[in-house]
């Protein structure tokens, strides 16, 4: 009896290999032909002009995220027209596209064709679970319902004193390092530390780094070196992708076959770490949130950042609106991560062209000193300081923190374009054809510097152009931004929902920081590197990101 039912057991099991075996060359064989009809289908877009493959494996992908490939990206950019067509993994057509119309379907009018990728949006969840960027489609749009008011205008007023103050804090430790004569300070490090207190604060009413002291907090540490540990390590990112219909528990064990002290330990400890404090801040939050705790309440921003604005509304929405407290949470180092090495690279690019412009400093310094700026001006008023608002928009426009964003076609669909585009063969097409599982990226950079649409002096730094009503060729094109004819903090239903705030940190530091110092280059070569997010070394062999600048006092007289 006991060998009978063994015996059974044994077949059983056979039997289930073979049909998963089965089921499993099903899934390959399927992957294989809808992979070889989408190469046939691309056969349609190989004749748009692009730049040769550097290598059959890898196409133009390695060119293009390149640490130097600052030059690459403007020449794809700018060099083949609106639509141009780059390699990649086996010589797989990824079509970067600029043209206005185009972007406008991509990111608008044709949103739910073209998806995040598959293995961005399983990183994002497994990273910090069911957050904004992880999620897609009914899941992400009711996200986004209840955290799009959070960050209004109407919130930012509130929020704005609550930025002069830590700004002017800044002002204060950079005011001690500089009391004795000039000297040189890594200006992208104090930008980090100056962002990450204000997203600490204004976004989560938590106090990361008191700024005129040093002192050590884990959950900081653990988001700054999330990044970092990410981009090393290629293949677990794809493991995370493929794996992600398994259960948690499977993919944890994982986790532990690989020998202790590895990154991938490292990466796991990180999101654990993320993850522990994020519930942490939350509980603390909701508990005097309940309570009404004065004291409590002071210390978290008065209530008046992100997270307390976000319960408040969550209390009195509609109740299919609401959110748990999972997806509020997986949102906490989101916001922190996304809104972290973007802010602090541009306010750092910013400082850096004013340094490299005496004369543009001045005046933007004279304006800041005349209106009182750094007087708890109103947030109306701040926005409404000509060449403060000229100098942002323009380095925001020129150098976007972040240019590669990927979509991928779920669906066969049809792209249109402003201006019909000529293939290296000499026909032209109105339209391009799109097929399911084909690659585009979305063109920052041929949008925002595009000498058709900027003029001749597109490549310069120039805050000047946003004084003079922009050229009607930028008006009529229709740039599906949502800030100010620009890219850079990309368009439609998944468009950074952090722009305001951070356009409002980098005014709010760069007038704390003109009114009282000046800034001159040092005799350092810096060099800005491409990646997720671009940043700034010493020559191209340094591997730490800084920016020295030359800090001194501002002394009326200098004029
Ligand atoms: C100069 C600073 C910033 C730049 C250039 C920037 C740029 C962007 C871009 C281009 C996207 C679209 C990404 C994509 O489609 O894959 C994005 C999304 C996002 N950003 Fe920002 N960002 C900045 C600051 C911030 C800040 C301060 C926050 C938070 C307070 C933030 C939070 C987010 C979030 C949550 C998303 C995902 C939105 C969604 O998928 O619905 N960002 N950002
Ligand atoms: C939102 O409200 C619902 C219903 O009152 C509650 O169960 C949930 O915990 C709340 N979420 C947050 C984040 O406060
Ligand atoms: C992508 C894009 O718009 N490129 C344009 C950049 O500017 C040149 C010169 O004006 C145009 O020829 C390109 O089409």
């Amino acid at each position: 009896m006991v060998l009978e039912s063994a015996l059974h057991a044994v077949l059983r099991v056979q039997v289930l290999l073979k049909v998963v075996g089965l089921v499993g060359l099903g899934l390959l064989l399927r992957e294989l032909l809808s992979y070889i009809r989408l190469r046939i289908a691309l056969l349609s877009v190989s004749k748009l002009p692009g730049p040769p493959a550097q290598s059959y494996w890898t196409g133009n992908l390695k060119q293009l995220i390149a640490r130097d490939a600052e030059e690459f990206q403007q020449h794809v950019a700018l060099d083949y027209g609106p639509v141009t067509k780059l390699n990649g993994f086996f010589g797989e057509p990824i079509l970067y596209v600029s043209d206005p119309k185009a972007l406008h379907s991509i990111l608008i009018k044709d949103e739910h064709v073209f998806q995040e990728g598959k293995e961005f949006l399983a990183i994002m969840k497994c990273l910090f679970g069911n957050c904004l960027s992880g999620a897609s489609g009914p899941d992400h749009g009711k996200q986004r319902k209840m955290l799009n008011p959070v960050f209004s205008v109407k919130h930012m007023r509130h929020m704005l004193p609550l930025f002069w103050e830590l700004g002017h804090k800044f002002s204060e430790a950079i005011g001690t390092r500089v009391r004795e004569g000039p000297q040189e300070l890594d200006m992208l490090s104090w930008c980090g530390r100056v962002a990450l207190e204000l997203i600490g604060q204004g976004g989560l009413g938590y106090s990361f780094d008191p700024l005129v002291t040093d002192k050590a907090d884990s959950y900081a540490d653990a988001l700054k070196s999330l990044v970092p540990e990410l981009d090393s390590l290629m293949l677990f990112r794809k493991f995370i992708s493929i794996s992600e219909p398994l259960p948690t528990w499977i993919r944890r064990s994982f986790v532990s076959l690989f020998p202790p002290g590895t990154r991938v330990h490292t990466l796991a400890n990180i999101i654990n770490n993320l993850d522990k404090n994020s519930k942490g801040i939350y509980a603390d939050k909701k508990r005097a949130l309940e309570q009404g705790d004065a004291e409590i309440m002071k210390q978290i921003a008065q209530g008046k950042d992100i997270m307390s604005i976000l319960l408040r509304a969550n209390a009195s929405a509609d109740p299919e609106d609401r959110l748990s407290d999972e997806d509020v949470i997986a949102q906490m180092s989101l916001f922190i991560v996304g809104g972290l090495d973007t802010t602090a690279s541009a306010l750092s690019r910013a400082l850096m062209l004013l340094a490299e412009n005496p004369e543009r400093q001045q005046r933007l310094r004279q304006e800041l000193l005349r209106s009182d700026a750094c007087g708890n001006m109103p947030y109306d008023e701040l926005n409404r300081l000509p060449y403060l608002d000229a100098a942002v928009r323009e380095t925001l426009r020129l150098y976007p923190p972040g240019t590669i964003i990927f979509r991928v076609a779920g669906q066969d669909a049809v792209l249109p374009l402003s201006e019909p585009v000529h293939t290296t063969d000499g026909k032209t097409m109105d339209a391009i054809p799109v097929t399911k599982g084909s690659q585009y990226l979305v063109g920052f950079t041929g949008c925002n510097m595009s000498k058709g649409l900027w003029g001749e002096d597109a490549l310069e730094w120039k805050p000047e152009r946003w004084l003079a009503p922009l050229p009607a060729t930028i008006i009529e094109s229709r740039i599906p931004g949502v800030y100010s004819n620009l890219m850079t903090f990309s368009g439609g239903k998944r468009a950074c929902i952090g722009f305001k705030f951070s356009e409002m940190e980098i005014k709010v530091v760069l007038a704390v920081l003109l009114s009282k110092f000046t800034f001159e280059p040092s005799d350092k070569p810096i060099v800005w590197n491409v990646a997720s997010v671009w940043y700034p070394t010493v020559g191209r062999k340094s591997n730490t990101p800084e920016l020295p600048l030359k800090v001194g006092l501002y002394q009326p007289s200098m004029n």
